[in-house]
């Protein structure tokens, strides 16, 4: 951690350094756990991130983001919960930029919480439905102007596959011909790609805040009660569809495998966790959810599971640029495995809508 003293420094952290880790599950900004001791041998924790500035080109307006939507929630929120709290820098700026060193900035580090990598019950995934719709229901009165859109077309799948689609045709690195089988995939099903783009344009589907990042692992869970105590990884938070957010949960949490699991016989979609978020989600969302979201709703999955699979292998023919990888083909084993999921989905498809259907009390979709 030597290397990172100069930066911890121009933080306003309480007490003395001791010592840090980093912490990997992320795939994008570099994140460090970093502990201090205080008066009374009291010990304090932060976080410390390098923001990822190659995805992420506006650090100021995603710091505004974060300071806006924290500061919004946080009087809302019930005792127990959190949420992302920035320390600032001795300059009482949101961030540091670092210019060469790049730019960084600070959390308070949520205590007794855990993330989970895999989900084990079925009573986490309700939990996390309930969580999310509460983030939505929270944020329901915020001015969705007063956010900047930190990445442009974020979830437009029908954007990321065409921009996919220019450089397969490309073929700049010479891999096009290796991916044909996982294309042909997904031109398949294109016709699922524009269809939220679409409704918006018809003035049915609202555009909402929502997180845009609700991989499970971005939930942290009290260690003993295991109630969700936090949604963090706000860096993406700003105006969009629920639907993005319901599907990426499901997407993550009702895999029976992990995202970079090569032995896709072990890729399953877990149709009760499916059920338990729904239900979770619908507890509380089906009050102010519009008959379109709805609808899509089921689908929301397997459309966001597509659109990652087509980011991963997107990310392998560009030479893994955008996801963090730590073996040669990482990003093209992330997009076989999403494509498994996405055809294990496509079985379950109107089983899944029923449920929505039961749990919303909504007329059944056409
Ligand atoms: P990335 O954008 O790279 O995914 P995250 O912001 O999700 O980075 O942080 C990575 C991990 O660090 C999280 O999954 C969580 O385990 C941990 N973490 C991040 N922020 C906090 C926090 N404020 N309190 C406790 N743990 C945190
Ligand atoms: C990234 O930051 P992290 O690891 O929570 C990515 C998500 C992907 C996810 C896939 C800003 O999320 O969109 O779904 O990897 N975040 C960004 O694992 O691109
Ligand atoms: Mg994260």
């Amino acid at each position: 951690m030597d290397h990172l003293k100069d930066i911890i420094r121009e933080f306003d952290f309480e007490g003395y350094f001791v010592n840090g880790h980093p912490i990997q599950n992320g795939h994008i900004n570099d994140t460090y756990k970093l502990n201090f001791s205080c008066e009374h041998e009291s010990r304090k924790s932060y976080i410390l991130q390098k923001i990822n500035t190659s995805v992420f080109r506006d650090p100021l307006g995603l710091m505004h983001n974060i300071h806006e939507v924290s500061n919004y929630l946080r009087p809302k929120l019930e005792d127990k919960e959190r949420t992302l709290q920035i320390v600032r820098t001795k300059n009482h700026n949101l961030f540091l930029d670092g210019k060469n060193d790049g730019c960084w900035r600070a959390f308070e580090f949520i205590d007794n919480t855990v993330s989970y990598e895999k989900v084990t019950s079925t009573e986490q995934m309700y939990k996390a439905g309930l969580a999310i719709a509460k983030f939505h229901h929270l944020l329901a009165d915020y001015p969705v102007d007063n956010l900047k859109i930190t990445i442009k077309d974020f979830h437009n799948t029908k954007w990321i596959y065409d921009q996919f689609m220019v450089d397969l045709q490309r073929d700049k690195s010479g891999k096009s011909a290796e991916v044909f089988k996982e294309s042909s995939f997904f031109e398949k099903r294109q016709k699922y790609f524009g269809v939220y783009e679409s409704l918006k344009e018809e003035g049915k589907l609202p555009i909402r805040i929502c997180h845009n990042d609700t991989k499970f692992n971005n939930i942290l869970f009290d260690k003993k009660t295991e109630e969700p105590v936090a949604l963090i990884d706000l860096d993406t938070v700003m105006p969009g569809f629920v639907l993005n957010d319901f599907g990426d949960a499901i997407r993550t949490g009702a895999n029976t495998a992990a995202e970079d699991e090569k032995e896709l016989d072990r890729v399953q979609f877990n149709l009760s966790f499916y059920e338990s978020f729904t239900k979770g989600y619908l507890t509380k969302a089906k009050n102010f959810l519009c008959q379109e979201e709805l609808n899509w709703l089921a689908y929301s999955p397997y459309i966001i599971t597509m659109e990652q699979g087509i980011r991963f292998l997107h990310d392998h023919l560009n030479g893994d640029i955008y996801f963090k990888t730590s073996r040669k083909n990482h990003n093209l084993e992330r997009a076989r495995n999403q494509i498994k999921l996405a055809e294990e989905m496509e079985l379950q498809l109107v089983r899944m809508n029923e449920l929505v259907v039961q749990y919303s009390s909504s007329p059944l979709r056409e």
